[in-house]
């Protein structure tokens, strides 16, 4: 019932650079020193930072004085703060300005079995990725969150098969890049294009990729349309999730069509248990899926059924014991 309170509570301390403010100074602050930093009330920052404590994402001081000093956890720290290299703040921003505008027409999405871009957002959502990058700010903002979470994730997903034998990989729809980065380093003698749409292409050559990464390169176009280059292994990470059964399908068969003899395509999302009990991040991403796309999160077996209707066997699944799991599929060779 009450869940939403501490979201936002997590939402308006990071926004407000709670805990940016605390890493910087490197020692525990009083709360007036960090309504000032901030920009805050007193008695609101007061309430807040109290509510954080409670949270555990801030330690409290006593000093001999009766004054109250904050310092962050070593978790708010990690995940909390702009810089930190694990840093969820562009996802929880994300959470906060987006999904959470979203999901106050989940009732709508339920009753209705669609998206809420048009009452949450007063845009059409008859492209899916027109409603989602309804501006380039917008895009920013989304690719940042797809960026964050394979710096903690994302080894784990690429490493769950071995994937050494393929050399050239494409990511489709591979975004900012962040899975692709992952992937180069696993596994030294690979190199990763990125296929995403031309505006994703140019943001992330420009903002996420440097040019110092000579073993990954881009390739814009559109996976529904245009023609799919040639390679050994294709990276599918969150995009079959957005979609209905009939256009995964119609993607997968793309990707078989294009897939050299021997090669494979490697599924990265998150899976459902088989009777679909769980785990409760994963069915609560599949309401999400339904507010926000045209998909559903599925289980290992229902991947499998639409790799095998496009062509691909020896299917595999992988569970990571993180959010992320993998299924591989070949084409034989
Ligand atoms: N693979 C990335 C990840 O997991 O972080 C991004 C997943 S994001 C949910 C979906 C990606 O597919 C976006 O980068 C989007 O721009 C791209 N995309 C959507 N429609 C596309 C199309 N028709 N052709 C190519 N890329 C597309
Ligand atoms: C998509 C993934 C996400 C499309 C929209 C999205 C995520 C959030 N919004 O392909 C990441 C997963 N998180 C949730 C809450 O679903």
């Amino acid at each position: 019932m009450e869940g939403f309170l501490i979201s936002k509570t997590v939402f308006t301390a990071c926004e407000l650079g709670v805990f940016d403010v605390l890493l910087g100074k490197d020692r525990p602050m009083s709360a007036e020193e960090i309504c000032q930093a901030v920009g805050a009330s007193l008695d609101g920052a007061q309430r807040l930072l109290a509510a954080c404590t409670g949270l555990q994402l801030l330690n409290t001081h006593q000093q001999d004085n009766g004054q109250v000093l904050y310092s962050n956890t070593e978790q708010a720290s990690t995940y909390l703060t702009r810089s930190s290299p694990l840093s969820l703040y562009h996802s929880i921003q994300y959470s906060s300005r987006t999904i959470y505008l979203c999901w106050h027409y989940l009732t709508d999405a339920v009753r209705e079995g669609r998206n809420q871009y048009e009452k949450a957002f007063g845009v059409s959502s008859t492209d899916l990725f027109q409603a989602l990058y309804r501006s380039d700010e917008e895009m920013v903002k989304f690719m940042q969150l797809m960026n964050s979470i394979w710096n903690i994730c994302g080894r784990d997903a690429v490493t769950a098969f071995d994937l050494s034998p393929f050399k050239i990989i494409y990511d489709l729809g591979g975004c900012s890049g962040a899975l692709a980065k992952q992937c180069t380093s696993a596994y030294p003698e690979c190199t990763v294009t990125i296929f995403d749409l031309p505006k994703v292409v140019r943001m992330s050559r420009e903002h996420f990729v440097t040019e110092a990464n000579q073993r990954i390169s881009f390739h814009e176009g559109d996976f529904f349309k245009d023609l799919l280059p040639e390679a050994d292994l294709y990276i599918l990470a969150r995009i079959l999730h957005d979609w209905t059964d009939q256009r995964c399908v119609e993607l997968l068969t793309r990707v078989y069509q294009a897939c050299k003899p021997g090669g494979a395509v490697l599924l990265v999302e998150a899976l459902l248990h088989e009777d679909g009990s769980g785990p409760l991040t994963v069915q609560l991403y599949s309401l999400n899926m339904l507010v926000q796309t045209e998909g559903r999160e599925r289980t290992a077996a229902q991947y499998a059924a639409l790799l095998a209707a496009a062509g691909f066997t020896r299917i595999q699944d992988r569970q990571t014991g993180k959010i992320y799991d993998a299924v591989l599929g070949r084409k034989e060779g």
